[in-house]
């Protein structure tokens, strides 16, 4: 399905006059209203070929119908949410899942929908059909070299696909950990963890990075090789200057102060990536800004902040993406959603007075500091953020031109009620 884009310009067109006033009225109030329409116009966010289907639970997955078939259809569907919001402009591939057949085909098909591929993601967390050797008791940290060298060499291979499609980056996240005490030796896992990514390192392209994802428990529950992002640092500094940590906004126990983590990679040069969700408890994979819009606000103000100060370009200077599982909502509604969020929190983080922030810290004047964000965060900013959309051709409502266009239903009349894509 392609939305055609007269359907967009009547669906603005309907919308456009409350529009206006809203915007009219925000914009008095933003001095340097149009420098922000610009960063948060060039401002995309990847889409996961994995998050396009319906997502599971262990106790079971509820499939709403439609789902992409094959790697083209999944192309396809960020098509769909590029051509909503102009948000979305490419999608992170992950192998074996989306084995590319005809690479040439499949450049053309994305480039068509205005789409490049973001960050390539291995998989050593399954095993596959007729693999030689199992990943039950890890993969890059496995007591067994030969076990080490399966998933060496299935990372290499995934950087040759990615080099195929134009990626510049390998997303390496790894379940390897323990769910007993004894169970493993800690600092070997460590260290065959270190020796194996530095083989995977050494494939690199010159111009390429590796992001080094971190999670705390889960699939294993008594300790993860690489848990935190002390861990992930201390392996992206050993590395080299391509290896970088990954930040997935779900990784964290709870209460974690993540803004302090993404100023302090960000200070050292080693925030390379960054996977957007919320939680409530753990890793819940739910809807960006879902339970805690504050908290990402003040992330994305630490993000604005730390990027500055680097002078990093914020729409290419790091890997954004998505990192959720729609298990209830209809998915391609869920990633609008989230991409609103995330522009939300980033055209917020964008209007803090940054110049009078500077100096309440200095005086240590707490009250008018936190006063600052405070009123950035209370900012009702969607106006901003649709008028970025509109003057980026995308719709001023997204989820409602989806609803009204009718998208789900004709997914399902073109590809059938009961497919199932592939991923988690
Ligand atoms: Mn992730």
């Amino acid at each position: 399905m392609i939305l055609d884009k007269n359907i967009i310009a009547e669906h603005n067109d309907q919308l456009l006059a409350d529009h206006k006033r809203r915007f009219d009225f925000l914009a008095a109030d933003i001095p340097n209203v149009e420098a922000v329409l610009d960063k948060l116009v060039a401002f995309n966010i990847a889409i996961p070929s994995w998050a396009l289907g319906t997502g599971g639970t262990r106790f079971g997955r509820f499939s709403g119908g439609g789902e992409p078939r094959s790697l083209e259809e999944k192309i396809d569907d960020v098509g769909l949410l590029h051509a909503l919001n102009r948000s979305s402009n490419s999608i992170s591939l992950h192998i074996p899942w989306d084995i590319p057949g005809n690479t040439a085909a499949i450049i053309e098909h994305a480039k068509q929908h205005g789409l490049h591929f973001d960050a390539v993601n291995s998989n050593t967390f399954q095993d596959q059909p007729n693999q030689a050797l199992s990943y039950k008791h890890g993969s890059l940290h496995h007591t067994d070299k030969g076990v080490r060298q399966l998933a060496i060499d299935h990372n290499i291979e995934v950087i040759k696909y990615g080099e195929a499609l134009g990626s510049k980056a390998l997303s390496v996240w790894l379940a390897d950990g323990s769910s007993f005490p004894g169970q493993i030796n800690m600092r070997n896992a460590f260290n065959n963890t270190h020796e194996s990514l530095q083989a995977i390192y050494d494939a690199l392209p010159e111009d390429w990075k590796v992001l080094i994802e971190y999670k705390p428990y889960e699939p294993y529950f008594y300790s993860t090789t690489i848990g935190d992002w002390g861990q992930s640092y201390l392996l992206a500094s050993k590395l080299g200057k391509k290896a970088t940590t990954l930040v997935d906004l779900g990784h964290h126990l709870p209460n974690t102060n993540i803004e302090q983590i993404v100023a302090l990679l960000l200070s050292e040069g080693k925030l390379g990536g960054f996977h957007f969700n919320d939680s409530k408890y753990g890793d819940d994979d739910l809807t960006t800004g879902s339970i805690n819009p504050y908290k990402l606000f003040l992330i994305f103000n630490e993000l604005v902040e730390g990027l500055d100060a680097k002078g990093i370009n914020h729409a290419t200077g790091l890997s954004w993406m998505i990192d959720e599982s729609h298990n209830i909502k209809d998915p391609l509604e869920d990633l609008l959603m989230a991409v609103e969020a995330i522009k939300i929190s980033y055209a917020q983080a964008l209007i803090v007075d940054t110049p009078a922030l500077k100096a309440a810290q200095a005086e240590n004047d707490v009250v008018v500091a936190e006063g600052l964000l405070q009123h950035a965060y209370r900012t009702d900013v969607r106006a901003l953020v649709a008028e970025a959309r509109l003057r980026a051709g995308a719709a001023l409502n997204p989820v409602k031109l989806y609803r009204d266009a009718a998208v789900r239903s004709t997914l399902i009349g073109e590809r059938g009620a009961n497919t199932v894509a592939t991923g988690l």
